[in-house]
């Protein structure tokens, strides 16, 4: 992330009228939500474009880590409800029905099925749709000032983009039913305190922490981590004896990488590993 000055260190998105913006820097992608003067909510173009842009990085074997972040004060709050109540007034239901299966359905899956780690730089208010992207991220780190609120029930909305599968899994059936029944924003202690933020960091560092974190991803095992993340998520659907049988598959998928001879010539030599994500 290359960075100009702000409370958050955000405002550094390329200065063009694209509300996703993608850079890559060393193996990193790092996708801005940048609709600022909306708190980065999702209009209809905005969510085509989050889900051409996670099609392109998947594809891109040069990136080994994708960063989401926003621009601004905001991650994100999650659809944009200007363009929401637009379609309501004029009765386009189907159309604005739709926007889940054809926008945020996708995009949760295309994160989903990242064979890259993809990590959430929270750098402010993550709410309803925003909130849901962040938690399908392997790890957020959450600067101090930013927070995450379940506003779907506040407008009278079930909840979408994944969060009832994520979120119970973070933070437990208990908390997650309270927190989508009482929606309120939720600061990045509180988060931290109940396993939705990995790491709360300081305004003035996050740019720095995010833009390290993300470096040592990138230069990580690529093959292994794409292997571990889908562990993880097989197991949430899976009983033990299916999930050891994937084990045992991803585990055979990684023992004929390169990263993993190399790591493991170098422990004999000791020396560290350099992985090259082959
Ligand atoms: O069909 C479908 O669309 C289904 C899909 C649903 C997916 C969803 O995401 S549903 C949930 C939608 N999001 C929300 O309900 C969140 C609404 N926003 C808020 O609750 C609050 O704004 C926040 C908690 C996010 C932040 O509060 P605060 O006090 O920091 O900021 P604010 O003053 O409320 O908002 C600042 C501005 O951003 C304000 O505009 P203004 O008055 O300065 O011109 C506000 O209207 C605007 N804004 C905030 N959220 C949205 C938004 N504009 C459009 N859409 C938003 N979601």
């Amino acid at each position: 992330m290359q960075v100009m000055e702000s409370t958050t260190g955000n405002d550094a998105a390329p200065a063009t009228s694209d509300p996703v913006q993608v850079e890559r820097d060393a193996g990193v992608a790092t996708v801005w939500l940048d609709r600022p003067e909306a708190l980065n909510a999702f209009t209809t173009e905005m969510k085509q474009r989050l889900l051409a842009v996670l099609e392109q990085v998947a594809a891109d074997d040069t990136v080994r880590c994708v960063v989401l972040t926003g621009t601004g004060r905001a991650f994100s709050a999650g659809q944009d409800l200007t363009e929401h109540a637009s379609k309501l007034a004029e009765g386009d239901l189907e159309a604005l029905w739709n926007t889940v299966p054809q926008h945020y359905n996708p995009i949760a899956l295309a994160i989903h099925r990242m064979t890259k780690p993809v990590l959430a730089a929270v750098n402010g208010i993550a709410a309803g749709a925003g909130a849901s992207i962040a938690f399908l991220a392997d790890y957020r780190i959450v600067s101090a000032s930013a927070g995450f609120n379940l506003a779907f029930g506040k407008i009278g909305l079930s909840c979408d983009t994944g969060c009832s599968y994520t979120l119970p899994r973070l933070v437990g059936y208990t908390r997650a039913m309270d927190l989508l029944l009482n929606p309120r924003t939720v600061g990045s202690e509180e988060a931290l305190a109940l396993g939705i933020a990995s790491e709360v960091v300081a305004d003035d560092e996050f740019a720095d922490r995010v833009r390290a974190y993300a470096a040592g991803l990138a230069a990580g095992p690529t093959r292994a981590y794409a292997a571990l993340r889908r562990c993880v998520g097989y197991a949430a659907g899976h009983n033990l004896e299916e999930t050891l049988e994937f084990e045992a598959a991803m585990m055979k998928e990684t023992g004929s990488s390169a990263d993993h001879q190399n790591a493991v010539q170098a422990f004999r030599a000791k020396q560290h590993p350099t992985f090259t994500g082959e």
